[in-house]
């Protein structure tokens, strides 16, 4: 097998599996690769820190979560093999790693769980998947019927690899005491100081059976063999041969061989996920590892979920939309805002923003938040980048990067939540920094509103530095000179908005200087930034006006028109220039992009954001969050039947076509959809599947303020539903500030809104004296 030649100055080995990890090295004084036998490679070069050209294919996310994930045979999942013991046949629910071409499949996708429905070889297996609440715990059911009509030999058995956990310590082991295969780690370090940080992280991965298994394996390389993911070896053989891990790569693996009836059926119950110790590990088990712990994890994961089932129902002609937007959409606001994107350092406009969707779903939320995020303002009244969730908790990635916009979304944000509760009380509060410093969040506010007007240039342009409300556009002004035309009008809406505030807390002569402030941001837009037909996105450090019709790439960003539109720069001939200009060049079947045309490379006056693909992300994609933007200023001007048809392109569906080619689920929204519908058409449309995105707070608002025209105000609701022209009527049940409504909107021979209550029209579209508890009927009638 292994034997020198050439006198013992080469080695020659004849079996590529009896030494599978056997390997040879060279270097130079630049690079070093490493090659197995079997033809695995390790190559790194110096750049002159160590730096790869092939890549393994997981590109471990630790910074966010990234778009378009890819998935590759050893990734990892969560599988079932199911074997028929007398044919030696073979399939795996759901579908990996096995593939085979099943007889029946469903994937079912719930507010609080997931199904699975095979069927294959006369044999059916229900997969349900369900988490505790508030303990990190895969509850895992596994059903398999005998569906052949006659006495069946099968073996399940469950493999959810677990993967290199640590190149310093990690093994696993099958614990009976436990119940089930644990592995232990211990997550990689180098400082002393790392050493008392990590030093009670839950290293350990557990996988607990219900029932004991016949047998079991927690060595993946023992496991899946010669034979590979689609064919194990161990399931080749009989039982699994009860194998541990020893500094070796662990998986979970256990086998259960039944002899099943015609019809019989058995269940079986998991639960996966991560423990400090032996303890914790046991307290789960006892907690959750039952029929009845199963049962209680479902009913509390389903009232979480309905905990966040938002203040708006409705039912139209669109019976997709109808689903979104009862089930679907205030599901993933909730998720945003009760646990902001699981970070402790969330962007400070995504905290804003997301915390913004709980003006609809819990009110309380989006105040505590609110005051959370004044008490971290900087001295001189600047937002910083992320705002800090835990104890410990520092600035991380894309926060360490300085952007300008963060200050803007204070007003934009508590609007929504001013409209939805009126608590102007809010602002009275007092909201110390970290510096033991004492003001009122009210005079916060202000102050964030004075160093907007303040971070300006020479033309009253604001600064951009290393970014805006576009991360990946930071060469701009990273000189210190580049501003930004967008952030300019974003600021001069904030400032507006805050006036209005002013206004209301009886402060007119704060109110005049922000209004001042943002009629001077206005007309610095108006006469440095308006190209002709529409906005230009900015002006780089050394005076290049980028996003104008001269440019072949970038050539129209959406942002600066929808910001135009709401801060009143734009008059009535800009703004039907704009929104055809938007219809013109931006359009596409998947919805409104980001910019066109996208950049084909990097233009370093712009920076990263022309370095991403284009068509993906910043880089002219459907870019949810901008389009949202764009939208709700249409709804802002009357513009209803473009709003609704942009909105309801963010859904995937309903047609076939449709749902194929973004490839994604209609039960959320992604940050974005492939734009480059020219460029290529075959990539355009796609899903990014990622489900983080501060759209669906704006869509929520969209949705009640804009469709469903039911938005609050100082002492009421005011009434002005925006129907498509093709709808008739529609229905929305609504809560407001403790009351309930139930709106019924149809077409009429009206000039304008009309609101029957109690058989009386109202003087105007408008509900004031609204009584916490009570139930309200109205009947709406739109022109
Ligand atoms: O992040 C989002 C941010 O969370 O990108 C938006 C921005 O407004 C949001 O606050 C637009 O830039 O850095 C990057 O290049 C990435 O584009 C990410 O930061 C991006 C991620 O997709 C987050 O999910």
């Amino acid at each position: 097998m292994l034997r020198p030649t050439d006198d013992g100055a080469r080695y020659e080995l004849s079996s590529p599996t009896a030494m599978p990890h056997a390997a040879g090295f060279l270097w130079n004084r630049t690079m070093m690769i490493q090659v197995t036998c079997r033809g695995y490679a390790v190559a790194q070069f110096m750049q002159p820190e160590p730096a790869k050209y092939a890549h393994a294919p997981n590109m471990e996310a630790k910074s966010f979560m990234q778009p378009e994930q890819a998935y590759f045979a050893h990734h990892p999942g969560r599988f079932f093999y199911v074997k028929d013991e007398d044919t030696g046949e073979l399939f795996s629910a759901p579908y990996e790693p096995v593939r085979a071409a099943v007889d029946r499949f469903s994937f079912s996708v719930g507010q609080s769980d997931l199904a699975w429905h095979v069927e294959h070889l006369g044999i059916g297996i229900d997969l349900r998947l369900c988490l505790a609440p508030d303990a990190v715990a895969e509850l895992w059911s596994l059903q398999v019927t005998n569906l052949s009509g006659r006495p069946r030999r099968i073996s399940v058995t469950p493999y959810f690899p677990i993967g290199y956990m640590s190149w310093m310590n990690q093994s696993a082991e099958y614990r009976a005491d436990l119940g089930g295969i644990v592995a232990s780690s211990v997550t990689p370090y180098q400082k002393v100081a790392d050493y008392f940080k990590n030093k009670d992280f839950k290293d350990k991965t557990f996988f607990l059976c219900e029932q004991a298994p016949d047998s079991w394996e927690a060595n993946q390389a023992a496991f899946e063999g010669e034979g590979g993911l689609h064919d194990p070896s161990a399931l080749q053989r009989g039982a699994l041969a009860n194998g541990d891990a020893r500094y070796e790569t662990p998986a979970a693996v256990v086998q259960y061989r039944l002899a099943l009836a015609a019809s019989a059926a058995g269940t079986y119950r998991f639960l996966f996920g991560p423990a400090f110790d032996d303890a914790e590990i046991a307290a789960l088990r006892s907690t959750w590892l039952s029929e009845e712990g199963f049962a209680r994890a479902a009913a509390q994961a389903q009232a979480y979920v309905a905990g966040g089932r938002g203040c708006a129902r409705i039912s139209t002609p669109d019976k997709e939309l109808d689903n979104f937007v009862n089930h679907w959409l205030p599901r993933q606001v909730f998720y945003h805002g009760d646990v902001n994107r699981l970070t402790t350092d969330p962007q400070t406009r995504n905290y804003l923003q997301d915390n913004m969707g709980m003006s609809f779903v819990r009110p309380s939320v989006m105040r505590a938040a609110f005051l959370h995020a004044l008490s971290q303002q900087e001295a001189s009244g600047a937002m910083p980048d992320g705002i800090l969730l835990a104890a410990g908790a520092e600035l991380k990635y894309i926060n360490q990067v300085p952007h300008t916009d963060h200050c803007v979304w204070l007003p934009v944000c508590l609007q929504a939540y001013l409209d939805e509760t009126a608590d102007y009380a809010m602002l009275d509060e007092t909201v110390a920094d970290a510096q033991g410093r004492g003001e009122s969040a009210f005079a916060r506010v202000g102050r964030a509103m004075d160093w907007l007007l303040a971070e300006r240039d020479h033309r009253g342009l604001s600064f951009i530095a290393q970014g805006d409300w576009c991360d990946p556009m930071n060469m701009v002004g990273y000189k210190g000179r580049g501003v930004s035309g967008w952030l300019t009008l974003a600021a001069a809406y904030a400032l507006t908005l805050w006036a209005g505030v002013c206004e209301q807390c009886g402060e007119a002569g704060k109110a005049r200087h922000f209004r001042a402030g943002a009629a001077a941001m206005n007309a610095a837009a108006n006469s440095h930034l308006w190209d002709g037909a529409w906005f230009a996105r900015g002006i780089t450090d050394d005076d290049v006006k980028f996003g104008v019709s001269t440019d072949a790439e970038g050539r129209i960003y959406l942002n600066p028109q929808a910001w135009a539109i709401l801060s009143g720069a734009a008059d009535g001939a800009q703004t039907a220039s704009m929104l055809a200009e938007v219809e013109r060049q931006l359009y596409s079947p998947y919805g409104v992009t980001m910019f066109a045309p996208p950049y084909s490379a990097m233009r370093d006056d712009v920076g990263r954001v022309t370095q991403k693909h284009p068509g993906s992300a910043e880089n002219g994609a459907v870019y949810n969050h901008a389009a949202i933007f764009y939208i709700f200023s249409l709804y802002g001007i009357g513009q209803s039947e473009r709003a609704h048809m942009l909105l309801r392109q963010m859904i995937p569906g309903p047609d076939d076509a449709d749902y194929r080619q973004r490839g994604q689920l209609p039960v959320f929204i992604p940050n974005y959809y492939r734009g480059a519908h020219r460029e290529y058409p075959r990539t355009a449309g796609r899903s990014s599947q990622l489900f983080n995105t501060g759209t669906v707070s704006w869509v929520y608002r969209c949705i009640v303020e804009g469709l469903c025209g039911l938005k609050g105000d100082v002492d009421g609701l005011t009434i002005n539903p925006q129907m498509p022209a093709a709808w008739q009527r529609m229905d929305v049940e609504r809560e407001f500030r403790g009351a309930r409504f139930r709106v019924h909107v149809e077409r009429a021979e009206v000039e304008a809104v009309m609101v029957r209550y109690e058989g009386k029209f109202l003087p105007e579209a408008r509900m004031t004296g609204i009584v916490a508890g009570a139930e309200y009927r109205l009947d709406v009638f739109v022109p």
